[in-house]
């Protein structure tokens, strides 16, 4: 029934079955926040293990799953649903969009990564966690004793299909969704980093199916893809994961970036710098991201030609990246600078980043990186750029735009004590990395032995560790205290784009009117030079909008049920599965769903101020 109105749901139905892109986006918040605890968690008891030398806390088995775990948990149950909670709540709202282009299929990705997480860390419990690695190298995980390695593959395998399934919906949204008026070239930064993350996602994450599937093949059915004996190639698992890691990075950063344009923008109080570039750069490194994999592999035996094409390849990346970096601080040149938390982090991502850059310069040269190669070095390099980029991007989003998503302020004042021991402990932790990864302490080994003057970086680092797991606690309390600043939260930053003429808490329909945007920062725009409303481009009307439904966990759940069913060649269960699986599906093909309409005086009443 088409008129039907909505019907009156508990708290806990409505978050389970909803398909609403904002309460997807809190929801993939709130994951992401306890995976990056329970990752900082791993770190924190890797540190205290390297704290001394031939130091015995963790034992030699339990490190390897603790830093595979780590890695693991951090790229794909962390970073990335953290900023898919922003991307799925902001974006829609920066294209002045009621929700996103297939709202089923949003909720459905987000409960396929929950689970596929949720499955990945069943196997502390069920006799260990994976060990060989994020990167999973062959033949170290096809070779893996006991199931570990089988929940990484399966548990990969159900998020990767979410994050897919995710990718795909937001680069339809982006393409069809936007506002009339709303030219791809007026697409907020944010938004337009979203839509080349997604084109990564959508060409990066297949890759790392098939070898998943190749991995599965091998260990759980006895293929021999990767067995040299029986004629398969263990290099072609590194190209399969690099095809899809490499890019992966892109997809990380690039959201960060989309979010420091905003943001700097705003607390400078200044048009961002160079618009047009900042957008092809954007472009020019998600194209190059996926022609430079093989600088992983330098020392596998490509060969000087291989390796020099892509060493220079992988150099050029610098180029638009640095554009990126001097269009920053040429937004900020002679802006009225606030200093607020957001900022702080955005400031603070600027040197921080950069060091990481100079770092991946210097290992793209391939005949240096065969010194620097599974060394202290890279782990140094990796963690500014993933924690000076991304984590310091989360953290400037989550101070931007709290008062949006949650409906109050977090305090300024934690949160600035939360900056600075964060700021601390990170370059404590990371920085005399370099120097224990030049004088050859390897990653990813358990112990270091004493008298090779490594003793003292490695206690500073466990130090500096500890400063970030403090700040970290500081701030959870911020989120809790805060709760009270409900005050000034529509707007409260003066902000540009199109999120910011919504009231906070945002209606379930977005807009009441979908806005007519005449600029880029349209909402600037209007407030500077209009009378400080966006103008509609459509009559007050009946909306329409679509029913939640609980066969996403359905559809989800089948799919795990199937994947302990092939961890444990138990083929009925993975039969079970499926079944659940697809009859999920097939109850979606064939019961009709025509949504609700929310009449207009209701959205009369729920109207904010703009
Ligand atoms: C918050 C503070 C963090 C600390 C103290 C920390 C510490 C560590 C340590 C000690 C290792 C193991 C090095 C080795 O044995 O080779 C490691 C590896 C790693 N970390 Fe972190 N880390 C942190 C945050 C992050 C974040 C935020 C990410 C990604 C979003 C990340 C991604 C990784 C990856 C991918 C590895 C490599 C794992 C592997 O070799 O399989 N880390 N980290
Ligand atoms: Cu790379």
């Amino acid at each position: 029934m088409s008129n039907a109105k909505a019907q009156p749901k508990s708290v806990l139905w409505d978050w389970l079955t909803t398909v609403d892109h904002k309460k997807i986006g809190i929801m993939y918040m709130v994951a992401g926040l306890f995976f990056f605890a329970l990752g900082g968690l791993e770190a924190i008891l890797m540190r205290i293990q390297l704290m001394f030398p031939e130091f015995s806390f963790l034992g030699y088995q339990t490190y390897n799953e603790v830093l595979t775990m780590h890695g693991t948990t951090m790229i794909f149950l962390a970073a990335m649903p953290l900023l898919f909670g922003f991307m799925n709540f902001i974006v829609p709202l920066q294209i002045g969009a009621r929700d996103v282009a297939f709202p089923f299929l949003n909720s459905l990705g987000f409960w396929l990564f929950l689970f596929g997480g949720l499955l990945l860390n069943v196997s502390w419990f069920t006799g260990g966690a994976p060990d060989a690695a994020w990167t999973a190298y062959v033949p170290l995980s096809s070779d893996s004793p006991g199931h570990g390695v089988d929940y990484y593959v399966l548990g990969l395998q159900v998020s990767g299909a979410g994050t897919l399934i995710g990718g795909i919906n937001f680069l339809v949204t982006i393409i069809n969704m936007r506002a009339p008026g709303m030219s791809m070239m007026r697409m907020p930064l944010f938004t337009w980093s979203t839509f080349v993350t997604s084109m990564l996602i959508l060409f990066a994450f297949p890759a790392l199916t098939i070898g998943l599937l190749l991995l599965m093949l091998d260990r759980i059915f006895g293929g021999a893809f990767f067995d040299v004996a029986a004629g398969g190639n263990v290099v072609i698992w590194q190209h399969l994961f690099w095809i899809f890691g490499h890019p992966e990075v892109y997809i990380l950063i690039l959201p960060a970036f989309g979010m420091f344009s905003e943001i700097i923008a705003t607390f400078a109080k200044k048009r961002l710098f160079g618009y047009s570039a900042m957008v092809f750069a954007t472009l020019i490194i998600g194209f190059l991201g996926f022609m430079v994999w093989a600088h992983h592999m330098f020392t596998v035996g490509m060969g000087p030609v291989a390796n020099a094409i892509f060493a220079v390849a992988t150099m050029a990346i610098a180029v638009p990246t640095g554009i990126k970096i001097f269009n920053w601080l040429l937004t900020l040149w002679g802006g009225r600078i606030k200093f607020t938390v957001a900022n702080l982090f955005a400031l603070a991502f600027i040197p921080s980043f950069t060091m990481g850059g100079v770092t991946g310069v210097m290992l793209a040269t391939s005949a240096a990186n065969y010194q620097f190669h599974d060394t202290y070095f890279v782990v140094a390099h990796f963690h500014y750029v993933i924690i000076g980029g991304v984590v310091f991007g989360i953290f400037a989003g989550m101070f931007y735009w709290w008062p949006k998503m949650f409906g109050y302020r977090l305090d300024e004042t934690l949160g600035k004590i939360f900056f600075w021991l964060f700021l601390i402990g990170f370059h404590l932790t990371f920085f005399v990395q370099h120097f224990l990864g030049l004088m050859g302490m390897p990653r990813r080994v358990a112990s270091f032995l004493d008298g090779q003057g490594l003793n003292e970086m490695n206690l500073i680092s466990t130090i500096g560790a500890f400063m970030m797991g403090v700040a970290f606690i500081i701030l959870v309390i911020t989120l809790i205290v805060s709760r009270k600043n409900t005050d000034n939260v529509d707007d409260p930053w003066d902000g540009r784009t199109l999120e910011w003429a919504t009231p906070s808490p945002v209606p379930e329909y977005n807009f009441a009117q979908t806005p007519l945007v005449r600029e880029l920062d349209a909402l600037w725009h209007e407030k500077y030079e209009g009378d400080g409303k966006m103008k509609a481009a459509e009559p007050l009307d009946d909306i329409h909008m679509p029913n939640g439904s609980i066969l996403p966990i359905f559809i989800s759940l089948g799919l795990t049920v199937a994947s302990f069913g092939l961890i444990y060649s138990t083929h009925v269960i993975t039969v079970i599965g499926l079944l659940i699986t697809f009859g999920a599906m097939f109850v979606r093909s064939i019961k009709e769903d025509h949504g609700y309409h929310i009449p207009v005086s209701e959205i009369k009443r729920g109207k904010g101020e703009r």
